[in-house]
């Protein structure tokens, strides 16, 4: 599976990609159901807001971009992840377990790895009132991009093996209650071929603020499917030696926000 997958992500057909997401829950696809707290993993589904699947997004545009399927609202009630602007917050990923996503209970397995290659983002939206009846309606920004950083290669990428996502929260952050996306691409050169992969954290962010974040985007309508961020330019795919744009990467949607 792993190897048809690897594949079909490099041929141009996306196809027998759709059909095989009818198959049984395999390693082929993740999620971000974790987040770290006190250095400690979280249970699944502690403070990150239930999806109902982990196969990939090609709705760059739908609301499932988001937070991911069926996670505009908490499906069950979850915990709010209390942090310090300027600390890091980390989510772990896991392979697909149950169908639907929202019913596994199985822990973080820490031989998991990340086998795709792109792109990682972190988003902030600010909820007016309770996060359990956000639905993620208003403005987003981004707080982190992790692209290659050695111009060449993504640093979130099959042979890294990696299973936490790490991103700090601006220091200015303006104190509140917030979503926190967090996102991997499996980024492709081909038109609509890139995988979106995305889970949403409930987080309360304390500190003295001051930051007036910006700019902002909007889900749905974050992204085009002809977003060079999402629709990689061919030359970027395989460079031969190191790029800026690469070592730069500021990904889909808007700038970062730096705080
Ligand atoms: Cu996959």
């Amino acid at each position: 599976m792993k190897a048809s997958l690897e594949m079909l992500n490099h041929g141009a057909s996306i196809i027998p990609m759709l059909l095989l997401q009818w198959a049984t829950p395999s390693n082929g696809h993740y999620g971000f159901p974790f987040v770290e707290v006190d250095g400690v993993m979280s249970e699944r589904w502690e403070y990150v807001r239930p999806s109902g699947s982990f196969a990939p997004n090609w709705d760059y545009s739908g609301i499932s971009a988001m937070c991911g399927e069926n996670a505009t609202k908490p499906l069950f009630p979850i915990k709010t992840l209390k942090v310090e602007a300027g600390k890091t917050v980390t989510f772990g990923a896991s392979g697909q377990k149950a169908v639907p996503e929202s019913d596994s209970r199985v822990p973080f397995d820490p031989t998991f790895g990340i086998y795709h290659e792109g792109p990682a983002t972190a988003y902030l939206s600010k909820a007016p009132g309770e996060l359990a009846d956000y639905e993620g309606d208003g403005d987003w920004f981004k707080i982190a991009a992790v692209g290659a950083s050695d111009g060449m290669n993504w640093d979130v990428r099959q042979t890294a093996n990696i299973n936490k996502l790490h991103f700090i929260i601006p220091k200015t952050t303006p104190p509140g209650k917030y979503l926190m996306r967090a996102e991997h691409l499996n980024i492709s050169p081909f038109y609509k071929g890139t995988q979106m992969y995305q889970n949403c954290a409930h987080l309360e962010i304390t500190g003295s603020g001051g930051g007036k974040p910006s700019p902002t985007t909007k889900f749905p309508g974050a992204f085009s499917a002809m977003d060079p961020g999402i629709w990689l330019p061919n030359a970027l795919e395989r460079p031969y030696e190191p790029l800026d744009q690469l070592k730069n990467w500021q990904g889909a949607g808007p700038k970062v926000w730096q705080g």
